[in-house]
């Protein structure tokens, strides 16, 4: 078999050299974005490291191609490869997850959320109203009904999980589309234990009488019960959506089974492929049979057309989650997950629910004087990146916010495992240890800028370094 990083290199480097030669900076800036993910630790919940088949897939000239459409069905000449490439990795996307019908052509997760949503609402408000209406579609109806359905369609329930809990921006948060295009209802966790309240949320369901339920979350370090999500969404005769953008590696992989795997409870899943599942940026669809022809009217419904160099290297990403490999790498995810949670607990750090049982964990910084931006910054300053995020009921709200997100997709792609984790846990305690709130221009206290003691981001950017060094990135990819 042929050198594959021998080849990875090559192809790499005479890909920049072919770049160069039109903008240089661009090809720098490349270079140097490799460089920077190599050296630092990236504990981003949401990032992760594609593979080299995965990248490479993206720089086709399928991204010349329009294909609005679906398979066999386009509206433009030509697409017989573009159909190919859509059938492969719908196909891989059924067999890894067991769905009965994958739709592979929302560009992020938000387009497969949105995407969904609109499905969901031309399955149960539109096809009904047509049938009643006795016409097959929109176009057929006059100007006065056509108002009357757009009223109906703009006034249905959503029931999803508030940002602050942990749930996503399209889940119902108001300053979002989907907090305007729906009447909202949020749910949240109990406030003493942060978790889930299945019971507060079935009484808000029967209360609010929801058309759909989101479930799926952003930054909840726990996992979901989909079979008593379901449960409700079937007593309130609600669609259960449920956006497992950020454990999709974890339901790949296997780690989250029976009723703690979305597939055979929701109605409708959406996800993106590039987080825990650790393929190329990009959304996509699973759903039941019933659901399937609203979703297929994905593009041009809600969405422009597809990226097939994008919808090409999801096939390559399915076909790569489908080695029993990576059901070790899922497992590896939660353990080091569980390792970083237990290294911040014996350090005494609080956790947002005491501690994770997924792929990522919620640090509450405040009982350490100190905002989740200013902890962002000083870790970022220190060669750990990381992002803020609002723990429950944050008194600091979504900018400043009171928490640090921390997910272990990424570096355990580069191969840590829990002694490293422990070791990551220990270098980012003694850097919020050692950091303190700045002062405005004017003098006073500062949510946003930070002191640190002397030398403590520079040795702690060296000990990251030293760590990255050992689990490369890449490892022969040589850009030099
Ligand atoms: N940006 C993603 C995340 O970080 O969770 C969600 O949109």
């Amino acid at each position: 078999m042929a050198d594959l990083t021998a080849l990875t290199s090559s192809a790499y480097n005479q890909a920049l050299e072919v770049i160069a030669s039109v903008e240089p900076r661009i090809a720098e800036a490349t270079r140097q974005e490799l460089a920077d993910q190599r050296a630092s630790l990236k504990l981003i919940a949401s990032e992760n490291y594609a593979s080299p088949a995965v990248l490479l897939t993206m720089g086709s000239w399928f991204s010349d191609k329009y294909a609005e459409g679906t398979v066999g069905h386009r509206f433009y000449a030509g697409c017989q490869n573009v159909d190919t490439v859509e059938a492969l990795a719908a196909e891989h996307a059924r067999e890894l997850f067991g769905a009965e019908y994958a739709y592979v052509q929302p560009h992020s997760g938000i387009d497969a959320n949105l995407t969904a949503y609109w499905a969901i609402l031309a399955h149960r408000v539109e096809g009904p109203w047509l049938q009643n209406a006795g016409v097959k579609n929109m176009n057929e109806l006059s100007e006065a009904d056509w108002e009357k359905l757009r009223g109906e369609l703009g006034n249905q329930r959503l029931l999803g999980m508030s940002l602050d809990a942990g749930g996503h921006l399209t889940h119902g948060f108001r300053p979002n589309i989907s907090g305007k295009m729906f009447h909202q209802q949020q749910y949240g966790t109990d406030p003493e234990t942060g978790l889930l309240d299945y019971d507060a949320l079935a009484a808000k369901a029967r209360e609010f009488k929801p058309l759909i339920i989101v479930a799926g979350y952003s930054a909840y370090p726990r996992r979901v019960n989909f079979a008593k999500m379901r449960e409700i969404a079937d007593e309130v005769g609600a669609t259960l959506m449920v956006d497992m953008a950020h454990f999709a590696g974890l339901v790949a992989g296997k780690v989250f089974t029976g009723d703690e795997d979305p597939i055979p409870h929701a109605h409708v899943v959406t996800s993106t492929s590039h987080k825990s599942l650790r393929g190329p940026r990009g959304g996509f669809i699973l759903a039941t049979e019933e659901y399937a022809p609203s979703v297929d009217r994905g593009c041009p419904m809600v969405l422009g057309g597809p990226l097939s160099h994008v919808m090409a290297a999801k096939a390559v990403a399915f076909a790569e989650a489908r080695r029993p490999d990576f059901q070790t790498y899922a497992q590896n995810i939660a353990d080091n997950a569980q390792a970083l949670a237990e290294g911040f607990l014996k350090r005494g750090i609080k956790l947002v629910t005491g501690g994770t049982d997924n792929h990522l964990v919620l640090l509450d910084v405040s009982p350490l004087g100190i905002t989740g931006r200013q902890a962002e910054s000083a870790l970022l300053d220190s060669g750990v990146v990381t992002n803020r995020n609002s723990v429950p009921s944050d008194p600091n709200g979504a900018w400043y916010t009171s928490g640090v997100r921390l997910g272990t997709p990424a570096l355990t792609t580069r191969g840590l495992g829990g002694d490293e984790f422990d070791q990551v846990a220990e270098l980012i305690v003694n850097v919020l240890r050692k950091t303190s709130p700045g002062t405005t221009a004017a003098g006073a206290p500062s949510k946003a800028s930070y002191a640190i003691e002397d030398g403590v981001a520079e040795r702690t950017k060296a000990a990251a370094a030293e760590l990255m060094d050992r689990f490369p990135l890449y490892p022969g990819l040589d850009l030099s």
